[in-house]
């Protein structure tokens, strides 16, 4: 029922001209993939990548974006910029913009409201950090920052809702989350979006695994019930890579 999300996070990596070598590489190698697939470049390279992928089966998402739509914000990109360009999802509360930009939950769905305000599908981050996985906090972490970043969003909006689930302590250090582990995870937290909305809004809601997920171990990771699709750092920065994640059920 829900159809599987494979999205790459560029991250800071690629200049301009590596990120339209590599986007038109992916345009021919992603052709026949029966997946959702998003590619999110950095800011720099948005524009030109935009026009690269147009017609293709592949979204432009970026990979952040400011709280207000416009005015004194040196240094930051709007809602209207990004939709200008074609746009059309957005990854928000990422663990790197939390810890090393001090985004809080409150700035976090501020920017979750505008972007669904303008229509823009929202790759929704939470996760918990190791200190807080040893704590046996995972859960409730995880349910904090869903409760936090949806407060106020709609049933209705929760359409354009994409959550990531990203243990803090598997993103590029190599270390996976077990599929089983990731499982109970997503399970909770999809019966926490239950809980928050109803049965249909859970059962329809995708939830990606992001942490260090590869080629190698993206086949078990899918094959949870929970587990809807990845968002993928490392191992969506290079054409062989990604194109097999894209097409891991082949
Ligand atoms: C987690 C992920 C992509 P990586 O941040 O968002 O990165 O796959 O490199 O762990």
């Amino acid at each position: 029922m829900r159809k599987t999300f494979i999205a790459g996070n560029w991250k800071m990596n690629k200049t301009p001209s590596e990120a339209v070598a590599f986007a038109k590489e992916l345009v021919v190698s992603l052709k026949d993939s029966d997946t959702k697939l998003m590619i999110a470049p950095s800011m720099t390279a948005i524009s030109q990548v935009a026009d690269v992928i147009k017609g293709s089966n592949i979204i432009l998402g970026a990979q952040n974006m400011a709280s207000v739509e416009s005015g004194a914000r040196t240094g930051e990109t709007s809602v209207l910029m990004l939709k200008d360009l074609g746009v059309e999802a957005v990854i928000l509360g990422h663990s790197e913009r939390r810890s090393i930009y001090g985004e809080s939950d409150v700035l976090i769905n501020e920017k979750i409201k505008l972007a669904l305000s303008h229509n823009l599908e929202v790759l929704f981050c939470i996760g918990e950090t190791l200190e807080e996985r040893e704590a046996g906090k995972a859960e409730e972490v995880c349910f904090s920052q869903t409760e936090l970043g949806l407060k106020g969003i709609s049933a209705e909006e929760m359409k354009n809702i994409v959550i990531a689930y990203e243990p803090v302590w598997a993103i590029g250090t190599g270390k996976t989350a077990s599929p089983e582990d990731a499982q109970a995870i997503h399970k909770a937290i999809r019966g926490k979006i239950e809980e928050l909305y109803s049965k249909e809004v859970a059962e329809k809601v995708i939830i990606q695994y992001g942490g260090s997920v590869k080629p190698g171990n993206v086949k078990e990771l899918m094959a949870q019930p929970d587990i809807d699709g990845g968002l993928i750092g490392g191992a969506a920065l290079d054409t062989d890579s990604f194109t097999a994640l894209a097409n891991y059920n082949k």
